[in-house]
């Protein structure tokens, strides 16, 4: 277990539906505990232990929901 927090910059997100989207797939991953989407900062926190999932993983998720991840 090694508990980490990390934030993403995405694009594309326009409203609460796309937040949801976005939120509901990377909270799907193995791993996460949570993941929260800063709709008007098009940010993405993420609390996960690291031990079992990272960035690469949220990355694909968010691009597989439709969005994409910019930093
Ligand atoms: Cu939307």
């Amino acid at each position: 277990m090694h508990k980490q927090e990390s934030t993403l910059k995405v694009e594309g997100m326009t409203c609460g539906h796309c937040a949801g989207t976005v939120e509901k797939a990377v909270k799907s991953l193995k791993g996460v505990e949570k993941a929260s989407v800063d709709l008007a900062g098009g940010s993405l926190q993420v609390a996960y232990d690291a031990d079992q999932v990272g960035i690469p993983d949220f990355k694909r998720a968010v691009e597989e929901a439709g969005y994409e991840v910019v930093g």
